[in-house]
């Protein structure tokens, strides 16, 4: 139910927004605002106003649920100038955060005042492609200045309570009951006869702003993350609000919204949005399944990935124990582990007293058995079957009864894994993309036998360790890297047609994506891919494709880290064309009687996104990914594609499966099998349905 409901603390009266679990600005709550200014302002014995949230927000902005229907009045906007002009004066209680719409709220109350609660005040819309619409665009800077206001909503990063103190955003920090502390500090203004203070009264001298700061932040924006238009527009709003008075730059507010909102790349972050957090919901497990208890982690492998993965858990506040086999290899795991910590402290990232926590919380060891007492391990060795399955059996004979062991493969088949224990049903994987301690996704592979809580515990966790968890059944890449061998693929194929490295990693980053494949299999490391291309017996067609990259491997350029790979690297890490590469592929092609066609940007673009997508239905349609969104946000968060473009499969929806079939089967025509086209891609054309409604429901 959303509402706000006014009750009287004396002559003071309450109003609250309820609408759980954020308070969401729902039409209800909206109404309610208004309702309760006009009741309290027509109530005599009423002589001041304070404006609050239930539970643990203030709240969380506009409903987004609201967008795709459009708003039902009173605006939100509306809402705000009727609280501002209140003739009694009015004073938020920010409880716990408040976000976009929430702070706009907020920001209309003459006055505020918090507690540590509020850790999250800010205007995150340009994160969901939109601006501040509600008047925030114009009030923010009017009340904590120009140069502020515009770094906080372009970048539309949260401050808490003390800094939002600190630049005048919040009148008083109380301890304690915010409530409590707003009446007592509304009566102090009624006793000294202060009244209303509208943010919106003030205006901004030119004078005062320095001449370059909108250029500036212009040229800073060329990458959002929200591309090429919120953030612009958001600039654009800001600097109206120089000089002008309110009306006219709130008008000017409005314009650059509806310039943003309902258009592609907002659509496509709010998409986003609500695809991670349905990530979460898997079908079958439901809220009676109760995650096990996770206190202490135990880690086998110290090389980057058991390090990277040891520092996500250490720096979630877990004790972690990393067991190696070799000495000089865990004494390297450990010093990665200090020195990045130590690197935070000095960035002052962390405080000093954080650091030593964390640095506390590290045990190493020789020898398995200290993982006698883990409640979750983690394996993270090399890459091998045989390798797992022995250590499997090991961690089988030493772990305690209830312990998750998990599996941090990249590519491995997780029930293999899993039948070396006598234990199938505590066995999982836990994917991690390097590296561990930053990227956000943790792909959870369920296996035939993975038990219920186990996988509910690996969700968990995720999200307590501040990632995304993404459930994905056993197949050889799982998820996201099996999409991305089609991917690869392709630009191996585009090579061979002239293609060179820097055109096919320029297209696809001019496109969004934070780096091209090209770059990115440079970075990964070439030899990785080689021997998995070894190991696996590739189908002849498979094997032409790849024979330049393994080549180059041989050569002994493995990529970033040799300073050689497709491109040459100097000591600031930047890649150069290398015209002996393009050689390279240029007589192999020849060899392979390929005529040198070399595809355009839109089609090195549109061959990648439609490979990745392709491969996405297929694993849609065998089960393996639960929902479209599912892989979608597998991508946005492990692979470096942008929110703003939504996802693979997000983009074929958008550009209408019938269409996008008609140019796969094009691309088959001209290519060979590699583009046979999913099944299911033919049966939604067929149906007229959506990528949406297959795979499951919740
Ligand atoms: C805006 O305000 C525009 C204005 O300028 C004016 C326009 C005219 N709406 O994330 P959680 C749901 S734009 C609807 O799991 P957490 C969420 O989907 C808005 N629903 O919890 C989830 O539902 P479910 C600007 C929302 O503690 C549940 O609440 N505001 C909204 O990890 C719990 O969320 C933003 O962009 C919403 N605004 O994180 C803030 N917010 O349980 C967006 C949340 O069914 N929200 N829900 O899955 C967030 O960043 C995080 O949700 C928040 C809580 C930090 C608030």
């Amino acid at each position: 139910m959303a509402t706000a409901t006014l009750t009287k603390s004396g002559d003071i009266a309450v109003i609250r927004l309820a609408h759980p679990p954020v308070n969401a600005l729902a039409q209800g709550v909206r109404q309610g605002i208004q309702d309760g200014i006009a009741a309290a302002n027509a109530d005599p014995a009423i002589k001041a106003i304070v404006v609050t949230g239930d539970g643990r927000a203030f709240s969380a902005g506009a409903d987004i649920t609201e967008f795709r229907s459009g708003p039902k009045p009173p605006g939100l906007g509306e809402v705000i100038d009727t609280m501002e002009a209140s003739a009694k004066p009015v004073v938020a209680a920010l409880n716990g955060l408040a976000l976009g719409g929430g702070l706009e709220v907020a920001l209309g109350c003459h006055y505020r005042v918090a507690n540590k609660a509020a850790n999250q005040l800010g205007l995150p819309e340009v994160k969901i492609g939109i601006l501040p619409g509600a008047g925030g665009t114009q009030r923010l800077p009017r009340i904590i200045g120009i140069e502020a206001a515009l770094d906080m909503i372009v970048s539309g990063n949260p401050v808490n309570a003390e800094k939002a103190a600190k630049v005048g955003l919040v009148d008083r920090l109380v301890e304690g009951d915010v409530v409590e502390g707003a009446i007592a500090f509304a009566r102090e203004l009624v006793a000294a006869g202060k009244g209303p203070r509208p943010g919106s009264a003030t205006r901004i001298d030119p004078a005062s702003v320095p001449a370059d700061l909108f250029a500036k932040k212009r040229a800073s924006i060329a990458r959002h993350p929200s591309g090429p238009m919120a953030a612009k527009n958001c600039i654009a709003a800001v600097e109206a609000a120089v000089g002008s008075d309110y009306k006219a730059g709130v008008a000017r507010e409005r314009a650059l919204f509806l310039e943003l909102a309902g258009k592609p790349y907002a659509r496509a972050l709010q998409y986003a949005f609500f695809a991670e957090r349905q990530a979460a919901n898997v079908p079958d497990i439901g809220k009676d399944v109760t995650p096990r208890d996770v206190k202490t982690v135990g880690i086998l492998g110290a090389g980057t990935m058991g390090t990277g993965i040891g520092l996500a858990f250490l720096n979630a506040g877990l004790p972690v124990t990393i067991v190696e086999a070799n000495q000089q290899a865990l004494d390297q795991g450990a010093k990665r582990v200090r020195e990045t910590i130590e690197s935070n402290v000095q960035r002052s990232r962390i405080s000093a007293e954080e650091g030593q926590k964390r640095l506390a919380n590290l045990t190493t060891s020789l020898d398995l058995k200290a993982l006698v007492n883990a409640d979750l391990i983690i394996e993270a060795v090399f890459e091998n079957m045989a390798l797992k399955k022995e250590i499997f059996a090991k961690l089988d004979a030493v772990a305690k009864p209830g312990a998750v062991l998990a599996s941090n493969t990249s590519t491995l088949d997780v029930d293999e894994i899993a039948s070396a224990t006598k234990r199938p049903q505590d066995v999982v994987g836990m994917h991690f993309f390097s590296p561990a301690n930053i990227m956000r996704l943790l792909e959870v592979v369920r296996g035939k036998e993975t038990a219920k809580d186990t996988l509910a515990t690996a969700m968990a966790i995720a999200r307590r360790i501040g990632k995304v968890g993404v459930v994905s059944g056993v197949c050889f890449g799982f998820i996201g890297n099996r999409m991305v061998e089609a991917y690869l693929e392709e630009a191996q194929a585009m090579l061979l047609e002239g293609a060179t490295p820097a055109d096919i990693d320029g297209a696809l980053e001019a496109w969004g994506l934070a780096m091209g494949p090209l770059a990115m299999m440079d970075m990964a490391g070439l030899d990785v891919g080689y021997r998995i291309r070894q190991e696996h017996k590739l189908t002849p067609e498979r094997a032409k494709l790849y024979r330049v990259t393994d080549a180059i491997v041989e050569m002994g350029r493995h990529g970033q880290k040799t300073g050689a790979g497709y491109y040459t690297y100097g000591a600031d890490r930047k890649r150069q064309s290398d015209p002996k590469i393009e050689e390279m592929f240029a007589k192999e092609a020849a060899a392979q009687g390929l005529s040198n066609r070399k595809p355009g940007a839109d089609e090195i673009v549109e061959r990648c996104l439609l490979r990745l997508a392709n491969e996405g239905a297929k694993i849609l349609e065998e089960g393996i990914a639960l929902r479209a969104s599912d892989i979608d946000t597998i991508y946005l968060n492990g692979y470096g594609f942008p929110g703003w473009r939504g996802g693979p499969m997000w983009q074929i929806e958008e550009m209408g499966l019938a269409k996008v079939a008609e140019k796969i089967k094009a691309y088959e025509a001209r290519h060979g099998k590699r583009w046979a086209i999913a099944p299911l891609i033919e049966k939604l054309v067929a149906s007229g349905g959506k990528l949406a409604d297959a795979g499951v429901k919740g």
